[in-house]
């Protein structure tokens, strides 16, 4: 399922790689799109993968996600 979380916190393409890289390497999460503009990326989040993986590893990376 396609799934989006709220980031805080992002200000440049170095940010979007960085959050890209961090929730990719989630296994179960791909087709990674952050976007600088809407403050948020979407992804496609399948098995073994869970949303809150998905949030902490935005959270590790170091941005904040607010829903
Ligand atoms: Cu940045």
């Amino acid at each position: 399922m396609t799934e989006t979380l709220k980031i805080e916190g992002m200000g440049c393409g170095g940010c979007i790689t960085t959050v890209t890289k961090a929730l990719s390497a989630v296994p179960g999460i791909s087709d990674v799109d952050v976007s600088l503009e809407k403050h948020e990326a979407r992804f496609a989040l399948n098995a073994p993968a869970t949303r809150e993986q998905a949030v902490k590893a935005v959270e590790d990376a170091g941005y904040d996600v607010k829903g």
